[in-house]
């Protein structure tokens, strides 16, 4: 038999043809017909919907096809003609069905119907809706309100949301993880202590006035790809863009803009990167220390001299703390240790930080490959000092980028998904519905796996994701969510999590936010907040999977009367059927955010709330933009091995999936054919550790913790990565990842410097 499998390096640019095919091929398909690219057009326009992928800005002034390959195969993944059939679960059992990949999953089409779990035949069987929800409701009612957690996968819209942290408050805790958990929690505990703002401080606008960009940990070729338009046009206005990642990966090298005619035709490109710093996976915070120190030793040489200065000593004055000791840990910091650390040279470090210093606007980008380590909070920080140094924050053309992954996560934050109860309104919650909302901490994703782990968390409600593919230590965790008393997943597509799952569990299916959403009193729209602050209203265009499909806002809203008291200030049936109204009350919570919030929702561009650092105002403790120093300048302190032959797994997105989404088994960019299962490897470290390219390898987790992990079935791929340091896909890497390898004061899961052994695979 042929191998299905290929293998080779990808020289195209990000975009052009690729991403045209590669898009066609998924319309086809999911049986849409290409004149659904009718709908399309509707994609992120101001009278549109807002993408289901990610949570890039949208512009206030649109181009004819504002969507990218991955937006628009996210569009056609949910309103595709695939459904499943009535009398697919009668068919198959749910321990016949967990043995299918997660591709296979999905690729079934929409659920369409309620279903409750039975044991006697173990298949998932339809349930009239009011039944469903009177169960879930006498089921939360009878468990101590601290063993239920309400998770929330970051698309749901701000109105589903607001209701959705409402319910969890109103029945009595403030267990509301949400996928951020997973992801920007990082940046959400690093931000409000450097610059008192837990969101980035840049708009689209700033792309067009920067004159240099800092790019670290993020890869928009696939999951931003919109990102990529600012960045050429950047780009070709000859703004320097120096990237730090591990990965060379296409998107943030080559772009042809794929809805560009004459770029298409003449198959020209765009180079995006100026400098490419292949950092070690980890290295990070020896890589800015180092452009730090070039520049603090330029300052140094500038000052003798009598020549301009390199750093903004009047914005430092002014409004930062913490410059002296941030300096003099700069300074105390050798050459050496950050190369060996960074897996930098000195002379790359120190002509970025020439780049650097002759700009006078520069903009700090950055993903995953900085907030999932257990340095991630510190690293984020480090990211701001940098900025800081030379006045890059609260002015146009600089400040900090977090680039945000679901589409409304950053939203769901804003509007009370959090179990930190300090970020909530609670006073104003208590005023406008008379109750005493919980003091006490909540559980996040980690801690969440930990109360499943030791049996005190006895509930689980999921507002969207895939919660046990996408957290770590898999090997634990599905056991232990088997004993579960209750799971319920409110979800478009079937997937892992409901085949896993408690002794009673429900799978309600919802609409998605590209389909037309009717209620009694007319066609509904919802909001949304992209990874720029911005908030947009966005309406459904396609028809519904299902006629039996309950929108978001109404199944929260029909568990939340199974489940709680009445409260005659709270109208759930009126919120379930007339967002406006309830936006009305997320106004009246949030007064300064959502001013006139059902008016500007429709503005091009949507409307921005404030962010005060955006304005140079800090709303931190001292009233200052904090210079933090680090605690230390290792990723992964407690994992450090002296073995080299431990190496350190970066587990990521291929250019084919959406998270735990498999859209397929080709990696385009990265030049992978027909598989997931690859280890990126260095060449250096393949003949060190004495394996060959396509050799079949099983990776063995190598903390030291007593427990045994291990994933088997990867092939070896030459890759260039720096020595050391190895790349998986997500999901199929989490078994390796223990619990309680996360940042340690954000508790995101290290997914980007996991500790593992390579052994041979014996057939
Ligand atoms: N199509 C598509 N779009 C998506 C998603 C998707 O799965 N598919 N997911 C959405 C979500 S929820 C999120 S959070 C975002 C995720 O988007 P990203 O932040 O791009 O996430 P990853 O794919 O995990 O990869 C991060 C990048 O970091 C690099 N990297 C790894 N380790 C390090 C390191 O130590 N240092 C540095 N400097 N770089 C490192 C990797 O090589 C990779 O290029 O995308 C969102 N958008
Ligand atoms: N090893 C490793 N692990 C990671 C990461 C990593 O980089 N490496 N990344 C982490 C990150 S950044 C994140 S955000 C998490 C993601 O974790 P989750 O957000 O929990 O996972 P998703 O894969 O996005 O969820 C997919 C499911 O959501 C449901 N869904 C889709 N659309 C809708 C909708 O409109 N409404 C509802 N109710 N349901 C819907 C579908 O049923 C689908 O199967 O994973 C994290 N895990
Ligand atoms: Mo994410």
């Amino acid at each position: 038999m042929a191998d299905p499998v290929t293998i080779k390096p990808y020289k195209g640019p990000a975009g052009g043809w690729g991403s045209a095919k590669s898009l066609t091929e998924i319309l086809l398909r999911e049986q849409i017909p290409l004149s659904g690219g009718g709908l399309l057009l509707h994609q992120n326009k101001p009278d549109g919907f807002m993408c289901v992928s990610c949570a890039w800005a949208k512009p206030a002034k649109p181009s004819v096809f504002e969507y990218c390959e991955n937006g628009a195969k996210a569009t056609a993944w949910e309103v595709t003609r695939r459904s499943i059939a009535a009398d697919f679960f009668a068919k198959h059992t749910v321990t016949e069905l967990e043995g299918w990949r997660d591709y296979d999953l999905e690729e079934l089409g929409r659920l369409t119907e309620p279903m409750r779990w039975d044991a006697a035949t173990d298949t998932y069987r339809p349930v009239p809706w009011a039944e469903a929800f009177r169960e879930i409701g006498t089921e939360l009612r009878a468990l101590a309100p601290k063993s239920t957690v309400f998770y929330a996968s970051g698309r749901a819209s701000l109105e589903a949301s607001y209701m959705y942290g409402l319910l969890a408050r109103l029945y009595g805790n403030n267990n509301l993880p949400d996928s951020s958990n997973m992801c920007h929690e990082s940046t959400s505990v690093a931000l409000p202590e450097s610059i008192g703002s837990p969101v980035g401080t840049v708009l689209l606008e700033d792309f067009e006035h920067t004159d240099c960009i800092l790019f670290f940990g993020q890869n928009p070729g696939s999951n931003a790809p919109r990102m990529l338009h600012p960045l050429q046009d950047a780009s070709k206005r000859g703004v320097p863009i120096i990237t730090f990642n591990p990965f060379r990966e296409r998107g943030l090298e080559s772009f042809t803009n794929p809805q560009s005619p004459l770029e298409m035709l003449t198959r020209s490109e765009t180079r995006i990167s100026s400098q490419y710093l292949q950092v070690k996976a980890g290295g990070d915070l020896g890589a800015i220390y180092g452009l730090c120190k070039a520049l603090l030793e330029a300052d140094d040489a500038a000052q003798a001299s009598g020549g301009p200065r390199l750093i903004d000593t009047a914005f430092i004055a002014e409004h930062t703390h913490g410059f002296e000791a941030f300096a003099d840990s700069v300074r105390a910091r050798t050459w050496d240790e950050l190369e060996r650390h960074s897996g930098l040279p000195r002379a790359a470090l120190e002509q970025a930080a020439r780049t650097y210093g002759r700009s006078k606007a520069t903009l700090g980008i950055y993903g995953m490959g900085l907030t999932q380590h257990r340095m991630g909070v510190e690293t984020v920080q480090m990211l701001v000092n940098l900025l800081l140094l030379r006045g890059n924050v609260g002015r146009p053309g600089a400040g900090i980028c977090p680039v945000r992954g679901h589409s409304n996560v950053q939203g769901q934050r804003t509007v009370g998904i959090t179990e930190k109860p300090e970020l909530v309104p609670n006073a104003t919650l208590k005023a406008l519905y008379g109750f005493d909302p919980p003091a006490e901490k909540g559980l996040n994703t980690v801690e969440a796996c930990e109360g499943i782990l030791d049996g005190s968390v006895r509930a689980f409600v999921a507002l969207g994701g895939n919660f046990i593919r996408a957290v770590p230590e898999t090997d634990l965790m599905e056991p232990a969510w088997r004993k579960l008393r209750l799971t319920v997943q409110i979800s478009t597509k079937l997937n892992r999590n409901h085949l896993i799952h408690g002794e009673v569990a429900y799978i309600l299916p919802c609409l998605g936010r590209v389909e037309i959403d009717a209620q009694p009193g007319g066609r509904q729209s919802v909001a949304m907040e992209d990874s720029t602050a911005c908030i947009h209203g966005s309406k459904g265009y396609a028809e519904p999977a299902s006629r039996h499909l309950l929108s978001e806002p109404r199944i929260v809203a029909e568990i939340a009367k199974a489940t709680l008291a009445p409260n005659e200030r709270i109208d759930w049936d009126r919120w379930g059927r007339d967002y406006a109204s309830v936006r009305d009350a997320i106004e009246a919570t949030y007064p300064a955010e959502f001013k006139n919030f059902n008016a500007r929702m429709w503005q091009p561009g949507g409307f921005r709330r404030p962010i005060p650092a955006a304005d140079r105002v800090w709303k931190t403790p001292n009233g200052k933009a904090n210079f933090i120093v680090p605690r230390g300048l290792s990723a992964d302190p407690d994992t450090e091995q002296a073995d080299p032959d431990v190496m350190r797994l970066i587990t990521m997105r291929s250019n084919d999936q959406f998270n735990t989404t498999i859209y397929g088994y080709d990696d385009r960019f990265r030049g992978v054919k027909g598989t997931r299962m690859v280890l990126f490897m260095n060449k250096a470290d393949i003949a060190r550790l004495g394996f060959r390219d396509a050799q079949s390898v099983n990776l063995v987790g190598a903390a030291q913790d007593g427990i045994v992990r291990r994933v088997e079935g990867f092939r070896v791929l030459a890759y260039d990565v720096p020595a050391g340091c190895v790349g998986g896909y997500y999901p199929e890497c989490n078994p390796l990842i223990p619990l309680w390898h996360h940042a340690e004061r954000s508790k995101v899961p290290a997914a980007k410097s996991v500790p593992v052994r390579i052994e041979a695979a014996h057939p």
